[in-house]
């Protein structure tokens, strides 16, 4: 009967333990990416950016669903640590209504663009939900 009994709970441990390793590749799989423009493009200025999410939901700044956010592109900067607020610049660019594009205006030059996603106010889930292309103005 004791062996029944710790047979089935080892059993359960090990399917906790599963279900927790599911979650983390869930957790993992969540990203973000520039659909456009193309990681070392040459484009014209203005011009267009294309947001694109797996895992997370794109929502207005303040909406409170859960697993949601808006988009943030940074200029020449790194990825914002997970916990830290946005600043309001130039170089940090808000696209609080939950847009998934919009238009970039930047003068001539080679930059990094950091697409970081962030919650409803504004705090970032740091270097996990970003991703950094390089493009160049002509
Ligand atoms: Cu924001």
């Amino acid at each position: 009967m004791f062996r029944m009994f710790r047979r089935f709970f080892s059993l359960a441990f090990l399917s906790l333990l599963i279900n927790a390793c599911v979650s983390q590749v869930g957790t993992s799989s969540n990203r973000v990416y520039f659909a456009e423009p193309a990681n070392d493009s040459v484009v014209k200025s203005p011009f267009k950016v294309k947001f694109g999410i797996t895992g997370m939901e794109v929502k207005p700044a303040g909406d409170d669903s859960p697993n949601s956010g808006h988009h943030h592109v940074l200029v020449n900067l790194d990825a914002v640590p997970s916990g830290q607020s946005i600043p309001f610049s130039p170089t940090h660019i808000h696209f609080g209504k939950g847009q998934t594009e919009g238009e970039i205006n930047l003068p001539p030059g080679t930059y990094t663009l950091t697409l970081q996603f962030a919650d409803k106010d504004h705090v970032s889930y740091g270097k996990g939900l970003s991703n950094t292309i390089r493009v160049t103005i002509k």
